[in-house]
């Protein structure tokens, strides 16, 4: 390859990506003045998960774990820079108004992002527009910098090849060619390091969005109705001996066992949403509407003026595992839906209730289950914390015994009314069910698969874990060792009610050393064994025994 050749090519490469990321720095510096805009590349790349297949999708999920959302911002920024880079060698090569085109196309598809995101607004368009602009600009005024350095660093231009050449046209020829070569230098430098410092500027401005300071100084009132205590005459009920009152009775605290209640910072997290959506406690509105008599309009004065009550409740995705973590249980506070929905006097037909968040997700629940009496609510505490922004602050919905892709809707500002025919939540048409009751499902949590188990202080193995059959209630678990054939009774702990899950233990104490495996499985409230599966989690959640392997 000539000199000239390279060094166009690199001085491409350089000019694309300065003209995008400096693009991408105003539009960062956008996001810190308007509130509620965003980077263009998370709408972006909302509308990708939004368009892409749900195969693709699970394939995302299988490969990157709950890193997919890093891994598509990565990928949609990797993309830019790439466009960046053949934008940049038009530009050098003279193709100019092509360089401009692209960029522009680029632009208008960030700005079709946004528009296909619910309240989307001109100022929340702001960040492409400006942010192309500026690509535009940065090509504009580097390209024929770049176009002069390339020309520097070919020794033949301008000059027939073997002329003859004086030593005084050398000297004026070298000089010229640094200059050009230092004036694409400069401004290159210049428009990097403006990039870097506008950029950093956007993501300070930025944090005067966060929720994070107004949440730690929110005070929330007490609930009127506390947790009923544990239940310790229960059948095949052992109360746990926790060190802490609030869960007396409920937890073991056998090490390698996941608590009774699971803290906000370890809490599973799954939603759509590529950042985190901030909304002040004074910008949030609910409205009831749809089929109802007296359509409702709640701030959050007046949620906390309501009844507030405190319950645990275990929350599981369907996309959770035989074995896996995606389930948690948690001390929830918040406002029972029942009451408030009969304030809103629900027609006869209104078969679906379809809940909204601020970002445009949506789920529809059975009307008759959020009426039934069960502590379907509004919830905006999580084990004595507001929510955490990721769990849905201000408010989110809890429902016992749904599956949380079809009622668990974080950042709620909108309950409808509907009939069940009528409306389809997010995940109904990618392929999951549209009723998602919450499956009886049990866990191992010690051992884990494939590790050694030491033995407890008295010499006996303690096999542990946990078993949800969420508003139905646990009534029995049992396990399997060595495939024996034969299920032997597992201790439980305590519960305030149906709604969570429950710890359950079994002290093995006629074991050899050697290798082992042990199977679980739970029994529901109405004594109803858990599916024998197994099948996996689409449509409707998995199926199945958990078992592991382990050595002692
Ligand atoms: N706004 C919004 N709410 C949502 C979701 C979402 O994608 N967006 N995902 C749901 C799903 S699939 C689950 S399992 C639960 C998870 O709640 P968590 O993240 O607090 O554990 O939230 C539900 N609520
Ligand atoms: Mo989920």
């Amino acid at each position: 390859m000539s000199t000239r050749r390279s060094a166009s090519i690199w001085h491409g490469i350089a000019l694309g990506l300065l003209s995008t990321f400096a693009g991408l720095a105003a539009a960062e510096l956008i996001t810190g003045l308007v509130r509620g805009a965003s980077s263009p590349v998370l709408p972006v790349g909302q509308e990708i998960i939004d368009i892409v297949p749900p195969e693709v999708k699970d394939w995302a999920i299988d490969w990157f774990g709950t890193a997919d959302k890093a891994v598509l911002i990565l990928g949609t920024v990797l993309s830019l820079a790439v466009i960046g880079t053949l934008v940049g060698n038009l530009a050098v090569r003279g193709a100019r108004s092509a360089a401009y085109a692209v960029t522009g196309v680029v632009g208008l598809i960030g700005v079709y992002a946004v528009t296909m995101r619910p309240a989307s607004t001109f100022g929340k368009m702001l960040p492409p527009i400006v942010g192309t602009l500026v690509s535009i600009a940065v090509i504009w005024w580097l390209a024929p910098k770049a176009t002069q350095s390339v020309a520097a660093s070919d020794p033949s231009t301008g000059r027939e090849p073997g002329a003859d050449e004086s030593a005084r046209d050398e000297q004026v020829d070298a000089t010229s060619a640094w200059i050009a070569r230092r004036g694409f230098l400069q401004g290159a430098t210049t428009i990097g390091a403006l990039a870097v410092l506008v950029g950093g500027l956007g993501r300070v401005l930025k944090g005067r969005f966060d929720v994070d300071a107004e949440r730690a100084a929110l005070d929330l009132p007490d609930p009127v109705d506390t947790l009923p205590g544990v239940d310790a005459t229960a059948p095949g009920t052992t109360i746990a001996e926790s060190t802490d009152a609030a869960f007396a009775g409920t937890d073991f605290g056998i090490d390698g066992l996941t608590p009774y209640i699971v803290p906000n910072s370890d809490f599973y997290r799954i939603d759509t949403a590529l950042s985190v959506p901030q909304v002040p406690v004074d910008s949030w509105r609910l409205r009831i509407h749809g089929m109802v008599d007296n359509e409702i309009e709640l701030t959050f004065a007046d949620l906390l003026d309501r009844p507030i009550i405190e319950r645990d409740i275990t929350l599981s995705c369907v996309s959770n595992r035989i074995g896996g973590d995606l389930v948690g249980n948690a001390r929830w506070q918040g406002i029972r839906m029942k009451e408030l929905l009969e304030e809103a006097g629900v027609q006869d037909g209104a078969t679906q209730v379809v809940s909204r968040s601020i970002d445009g997700w949506s789920c529809g629940s059975p009307t008759s289950v959020i009426t039934d009496g069960r502590d379907a609510m509004l919830a905006i505490a999580m084990n004595g914390e507001p929510l955490p922004p990721e769990h849905g602050y201000p408010v989110r919905l809890v429902v016992p015994g749904l599956y949380g892709y079809v009622s668990a809707t974080k950042w709620v500002t909108e309950i409808e009314l509907t009939r069940w025919e009528d409306f389809d939540g997010y995940w109904v048409p990618r392929g999951w069910a549209k009723e998602g009751p919450v499956k009886t499902m049990a866990r191992i949590d010690r051992p884990r698969n494939g590790r050694d188990l030491a033995l407890s202080d008295d010499g006996a193995l303690d096999i542990a874990g946990l078993a949800w059959s969420v508003h139905r209630g646990v009534s029995k678990v049992e396990i399997e060792l060595d495939e024996s054939g034969e299920w032997r009774d597992c201790e439980l702990a305590g519960v305030p009610s149906d709604d969570t899950w429950r710890q359950w233990r079994y002290r093995w104490t006629d074991f050899e050393p050697g290798d082992h495996r042990v199977t679980v499985r739970a029994y529901d409230g109405d004594g109803e064994p858990q599916p024998v599966g197994p099948k996996d989690v689409a449509p409707d959640g998995a199926e199945g025994y958990h078992s592991v392997r382990f050595s002692v």
